[in-house]
């Protein structure tokens, strides 16, 4: 069987397992074997130097290279956090574009390949993860690599006229093109992207799952990331009697929790949702000191001024709510912007009656389908869930909302706080039943079925044959 290589821009490596483990290593845990290698950027900044350094831990090799403090700053801090980020995600007033921050993202892409390519077998699959590395394959085929090479974008994908925006956009897609699997979550996303490149690029024979380009075959697929969803509800049956759950549930005093879980990112859609909490509150007082929000906001990004700036206006929004509303035994907001461990977070997800999920855009949003395979099955919480989450195209008996309009999401919350039971049971079956049909080792197989397939796909719609 071929090796499998991950390349992503961070590699979690084993000695670094802190409380925030999972994230890519938990989605991709059914497609690492014994043998698989996963290379990329150690997460820490020395004198740039590209020698790469090898981990082994249960039988994978890990493989990682320092970036220099310049080349830390212009791609990652200000090319795939500050431009690339802020556009896919369909900010573009967040954008703020330099020629020498985009010279730096190719010469990183440049130095990952140069370091890949080293490290390469004939026939290994290479899968390629998210927008910092946009342009590896190109960068690959120009050293001469001819293995498969697959990509997954974890974020949303713009359509032509934002992407439009992007200097040297046909320059970005044209080397996204030497990929010869690019997956998305979702299949508007894979519109936008099939859209973009018929629109910029002189294609061929394109059609709904991919097209040709420079003589080769693109296959553009839609591959819905998922969750362990048993064994993260094994984990939340477990976490429902740990101490830290029994300390949340005993200062709730009865009260219903409302949580939601979130990087501290502006697309998580965070200033909405607080005050949407302000607006139930006013809305609806019978439902002042029956419940409580618990907001956690692991911090991220912070050296990135529009973070900084969430943060500040966040803290605000906290305090008025708080100042407004708080009784000397009953504060409505509570707000942590450090992390908790994913075994204690089962257990909050579990004990939750709403899972506020409402991202302004969101590439998919795996905390959707965390809540809803912690729920107690025979008692089970309502998910309130953005339509600008990808996990929307899917979870389609949450309460959908639009996250800019915070008098519906307080309506939903209000909807969902006096749910019957019979509805909840009826949309939680409906949900569980999708989660558990989406899981990340679904995703895995998808994605290396696609990787490993060189069949060109007899194109059964055709939309336009380009000259
Ligand atoms: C990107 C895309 C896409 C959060 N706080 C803590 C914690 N978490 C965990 C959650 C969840 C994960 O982090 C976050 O995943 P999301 O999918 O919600 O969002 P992003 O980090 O933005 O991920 C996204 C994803 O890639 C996968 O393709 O779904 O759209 O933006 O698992 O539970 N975990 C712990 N402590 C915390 O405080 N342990």
């Amino acid at each position: 069987m071929a090796r499998l290589v991950i390349v992503s821009n961070r590699v979690p490596l084993p000695s670094e397992r802190g409380p925030r483990a999972g994230g890519l290593a938990v989605a991709l845990a059914d497609a690492l074997r014994p043998g698989s290698l996963w290379f990329g950027w150690s997460g820490r900044r020395s004198a740039a130097n590209a020698d790469v350094r090898l981990q082994r831990s249960e039988g994978i090799s890990f493989a990682t290279i320092d970036l220099s403090e310049a080349e830390y700053r212009g791609f990652y801090v200000s090319f795939a956090n500050g431009v690339l980020w802020p556009l896919l995600h369909f900010r573009l007033g967040l954008v703020e574009y330099r020629r020498e921050d985009y010279e730096a993202y190719r010469a990183v892409n440049r130095k990952f390949a140069d370091a890949v390519a080293g490290l390469l077998r004939p026939d290994d699959l290479v899968w390629v993860h998210d927008y910092h590395l946009f342009p590896l394959a190109e960068e690959l085929r120009r050293l001469g690599v001819r293995n498969r090479l697959g990509f997954f974008l974890h974020t949303p994908f713009v359509p032509p006229a934002l992407l439009h925006a992007l200097p040297r956009a046909a320059e970005m897609l044209r080397a996204m093109c030497a990929f010869d699997v690019i997956g998305f979550h979702t299949h508007s996303y894979q519109r936008a992207f099939l859209d973009c490149v018929r629109e910029i690029l002189p294609v061929t024979r394109i059609h709904e799952g991919g097209f040709m380009h420079d003589g080769r075959h693109v296959r553009a697929i839609v591959d819905p990331i998922g969750i362990d969803a048993k064994g993260f509800a094994e984990a939340a049956v477990q976490a429902a009697d740990s101490p830290e759950t029994l300390r949340l549930r005993e200062s709730l005093s009865g009260r219903a929790l409302a949580l939601g879980v979130d990087r501290l990112d502006y697309s998580k859609g965070l200033v909405n949702r607080f005050e949407a909490f302000g607006r139930l509150l006013a809305k609806y007082p019978k439902h002042r000191r029956q419940v409580s929000f618990l907001q956690i906001a692991a911090r991220s990004r912070e050296e990135s001024g529009s973070y900084q700036r969430l943060r500040r206006e966040l803290d605000r929004l906290v305090g008025d709510t708080n100042g407004r509303y708080s009784e000397f035994d009953w504060v409505p907001l509570r707000y942590m912007t450090t992390t908790v461990r994913r075994q204690v977070l089962a257990g909050f997800f579990r004990i939750a009656r709403l899972g506020i999920v409402t991202p302004l855009r969101d590439g998919m949003n795996l905390v959707a389908k965390e809540y809803v395979a912690a729920q107690d099955p025979t008692d089970p919480g309502v998910l309130i869930l953005s339509s600008f989450a990808g996990a929307a195209e899917d979870l389609t008996d949450a309460l959908i909302v639009n996250p800019f309009d915070a008098d519906e999401i307080a309506d939903a919350m209000h909807e969902g706080l006096a749910m019957p039971l019979s509805e909840r049971l009826r949309r939680h079956a409906a949900l569980r039943e999708r989660v558990w049909d989406t899981t990340a080792s679904k995703y895995c197989a998808t994605f290396l079925a696609h990787l490993q397939s060189d069949e060109t796909p007899v194109p059964r719609l055709r939309l336009q044959v380009a000259s």
